[in-house]
């Protein structure tokens, strides 16, 4: 466990296919490692968990983690969310992430879930697709960069291993810590994640 600070991002790590011959697991062993050929640092990395494919029925189980990361200076900018999200997508393209068969199905997806307490792209539009129906969720893509991830309070995939390198960390906009999140989730929810 670590203190989330303003030069930390948290991240998400998820697949449920193999690539070349090897499970998921590997992949999210194998690029939690890549992440430093980017400059970026993992600072702290979750267990791994088994969990079922939402939607329900969309494909096979997942295997999802979470990590704190930190990164160098990159220059003599700091490295902001965009180009934190073109490093973290060059890591996932080396682990052939396609579209493969069916919507849905991934060999790795890496997501980041905040940058420090960050709110992107300000407090009014974060508020609308955090607070967006489930209905409405589908077919609708936000076109800029949301931070946190507006989904990141719904999904036990994501707050259980997050609860374990961050359970302290606050969403900049709700106040609830990562723990505080979890315990909101319906209990069948936290129960059908399980460590691998
Ligand atoms: N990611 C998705 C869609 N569905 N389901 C689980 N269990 N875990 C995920 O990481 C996940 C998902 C889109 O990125
Ligand atoms: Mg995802
Ligand atoms: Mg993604």
């Amino acid at each position: 466990m670590i203190t989330c600070k303003s030069e930390h991002a948290l991240i998400a790590f998820g697949a449920n296919l193999p690539i070349g011959g090897e499970k998921p697991e590997i992949t999210l062993a194998k690029a939690s490692k890549a992440l430093a050929s980017q400059g970026l640092e993992v600072l702290a990395l979750s267990r791994f968990f088994a969990t079922p494919c939402f939607p329900a029925g969309a494909g096979p189980d997942y295997v999802n983690a979470a990590a704190v990361i930190g990164w160098k200076e990159f220059g003599i900018a700091p490295l902001d969310p965009a180009s934190l999200m073109s490093r973290l997508h060059a890591v996932e393209s080396q682990f052939g992430r396609k579209r493969v068969q069916r919507w849905g199905m991934r060999t790795l997806d890496i997501d980041l879930l905040a940058f420090g307490d960050s709110v992107l792209p300000d407090p009014e539009t974060h508020d609308f697709w955090r607070k967006m129906p489930a209905e409405s969720q589908v077919g609708t893509t936000p076109e800029t960069l949301i931070l946190p991830h507006p989904r990141l309070q719904d999904r036990a995939f994501v707050l259980v291993p997050l609860a374990d390198v961050a359970p302290d960390w606050v969403h900049p906009r709700t106040g609830l810590s990562v723990r505080e999140m979890l315990a909101a989730l319906p209990q069948a929810d936290r129960d059908a994640v399980t460590p691998l």
